[in-house]
């Protein structure tokens, strides 16, 4: 997919309106549209990185800064490991086999009861 068609460069852009709960000059954190926990956060890069197979070597910078916002952003919503049963989980869908929908680079963050778990 091209930049210029990429859904989650118009949301870096403020072309597509997201709840924003982060910013930055390199990154952006919003809440995803369809949570399937309790928190469930995106992280992306501003600069248009379509999957993580098509990472290299000159993105370990950005991909290392990319997790130390993920762990500072659990710390910020409260779901940080902090010992006993606390903690969050991380997951970077790769491709049609990963179950990658959107194809600009993106972390889950994701913490809390799933919705299943919430019911009843
Ligand atoms: P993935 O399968 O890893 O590509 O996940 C894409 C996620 O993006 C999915 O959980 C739903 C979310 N999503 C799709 N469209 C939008 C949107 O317009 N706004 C927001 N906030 N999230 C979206």
């Amino acid at each position: 997919m091209s930049h210029e068609n990429c859904l989650f460069c118009k949301i870096a852009a403020g072309e597509v309106p997201s709840t924003k709960v982060h910013e930055d000059d390199e990154f952006l954190a919003f809440k995803d549209i369809r949570p399937a926990a309790a928190t469930h956060i995106l992280v992306i890069p501003r600069r248009h990185i379509d999957t993580l197979s098509n990472c290299d070597e000159s993105d370990a910078p950005l991909l290392g800064r990319m997790m130390v916002l993920v762990a500072r952003l659990a710390d910020k919503l409260g779901c940080a490991y902090t010992g006993g049963e606390t903690g969050f989980r991380t997951v970077i869908n790769t491709g049609p086999g990963g179950g990658q929908e959107v194809y600009h680079l993106h972390a889950h963050l994701l913490a809390g009861p799933r919705p299943w778990q919430r019911m009843g």
